[in-house]
């Protein structure tokens, strides 16, 4: 989804999520970490359910049509491309057995 927050070219951004999601419609529910459970989630990031970088079902963020990255409970990002609109989805390409909510925190910092 779009956050609503647009970042400078060089810019960064302070992203902090917390809460509880349901990845799988059984509820089990993960944080913005993710799955980190190898008893239930395989830790390979590059399986088809997964868009990216993370533990499946863990916070990702995207700017523009830039490659996501992961941002889990924290993460600071620098957009090193041109000032665009910053996204956040969960790392799940299967989205219509998913439930809950997570509370996400956007800090821009002084450059
Ligand atoms: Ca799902």
């Amino acid at each position: 989804m779009n956050s609503g927050v647009r970042v400078d070219s060089g810019e960064e951004v302070e992203i902090t999520a917390t809460g509880e999601w349901y990845p799988f419609g059984n509820g089990y529910g993960v944080g913005p970490e993710g799955c980190t459970n190898r008893d239930v989630c395989a830790q390979e990031f590059n399986q088809p359910e997964n868009v990216c970088c993370m533990a499946h079902a863990g916070l990702i963020g995207r700017i523009d049509d830039e490659q996501p990255f992961r941002i889990g409970e924290k993460r600071t990002h620098r957009n090193d491309g041109a000032e665009a609109e910053l996204y956040l989805r969960i790392n799940d390409r299967r989205l219509i057995d998913n439930s809950g909510d997570i509370r996400v925190t956007i800090k821009k910092l002084s450059r």
